[in-house]
């Protein structure tokens, strides 16, 4: 496997010098963040973006994310251009040597939480996800930092509404154009295109959510049955789902070569529809941190994982979810479980 982080551009407070640091770290996993959704990558903002990563020694490989526009995801306006911007995009990234890109088809919002900074029993700040305040937020007044925050509350009441009328089956079909359209360019540019689950693994807002349990992941693959249509296996964010078997769904897709890209960490799960992010150790969390890790490694996984989200701790001031120290501690704990595994396998 290759350890990677994700880091923000230029702009982010964790400096490339700090993720360097970090034991066993190979890369950083980016994006061009100036550019309007929908739009074509400038290659030269590219190239630049890559050679800052280079300079400090570690790879660009893995892009997350190429944003889907809202276009896109409702078959309406825009969306062609939109597709064959993406497509532009993929052969831009596949000639600048980049290997995965990470995407997701989740309507209007990315990653939700009722709040970014719950404070835990230990004094940690972390994002929870509470099922009844979440009843209580006026999705038009939202913004989190994960997400687009381009639109207006005008404009979110629309969107949600085409969303409510396009329905699941209405999502699946435009998810399926859209694939028909980028699959094959990914195979020529030497991309694997690997789709991000929707976090949390449920409609929200009454609005279809699609890349949430284990047969949907199914139906997904086999909407283009080919290697380069991917997944980012985020624990995180399927983990949400009591009945999302985490270990078996790692064992299952990395069987078929299909997971490009790991996203691992740990939450708590407390209601049905409730959870708290937690550190990466097992035991401050609901998910099999060693059993998922233990599937990916005896499967000889050689692509992409990263820590995810961390706790805010020892009076850091980032990103929510985004900060050093608790996800450069994930991604310790991550490697020190890849190599004891390493080593107990070779005595
Ligand atoms: C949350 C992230 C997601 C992810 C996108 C991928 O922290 O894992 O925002 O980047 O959904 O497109």
């Amino acid at each position: 496997m290759k350890m990677t982080f994700r880091w923000y551009g230029l702009n982010d407070r964790v400096k490339l010098d700090y993720i360097k640091q970090i034991p066993g770290m190979t890369g950083v996993v980016t994006a061009l963040y100036s550019v309007p959704v929908g739009e074509v990558w400038p290659e030269e903002e590219f190239k630049a973006l890559k050679a800052e990563v280079e300079k400090h020694n570690l790879e660009c490989e893995v892009i997350e994310s190429v944003p889907v526009s809202e276009d896109i995801k409702l078959g309406r306006g825009d969306y062609k251009r939109h597709i064959e911007n993406f497509k532009e995009n993929i052969r831009m990234l596949g000639r600048n040597g980049v290997k995965v890109i990470c995407y997701n088809f989740m309507p209007v919002f990315d990653w939700t939480r009722s709040q970014l900074d719950h404070k835990l029993s230990d004094g940690s700040e972390a994002l929870v996800y509470y099922e009844e305040d979440v009843a209580k937020l006026d999705p038009t007044k939202l913004s989190l930092p994960g997400w687009d925050s381009s639109y207006k509350p005008e404009e979110v009441k629309e969107l949600i509404k085409a969303y409510q009328e396009l329905g699941e089956e209405g999502l699946w079909h435009n998810l399926e154009v859209f694939l028909k359209e980028i699959i094959p360019v990914a195979k020529e540019s030497g991309i694997l295109m690997a789709i991000h689950p929707d976090d949390p693994a449920w409609p929200i807002f009454g609005i279809p959510r699609i890349i949430t349990t284990e047969a949907n992941i199914d139906r997904f693959l086999k909407l283009v049955d080919e290697k380069e249509n991917g997944l980012t296996l985020c624990s995180g964010s399927l983990g949400t789902r009591k009945e999302n078997d985490m270990v078996k769904l790692v064992k299952k897709y990395v069987a078929m070569d299909r997971i490009h890209f790991a996203h691992i960490r740990n939450i708590k799960l407390v209601g049905d529809h409730s959870f708290e992010e937690s550190a990466h150790y097992s035991k401050c969390g609901s998910l099999d941190m060693v059993g998922m890790v233990k599937a990916y490694h005896d499967a000889g996984y050689t692509k992409y994982i990263r820590p995810d989200h961390g706790r805010m701790i020892w009076d850091e001031d980032a990103k929510p979810g985004y900060g050093l120290y608790d996800r450069a501690l994930g991604a310790m704990y991550i490697t020190s479980i890849w190599e004891t595994l390493d080593y107990v396998s070779k005595k």
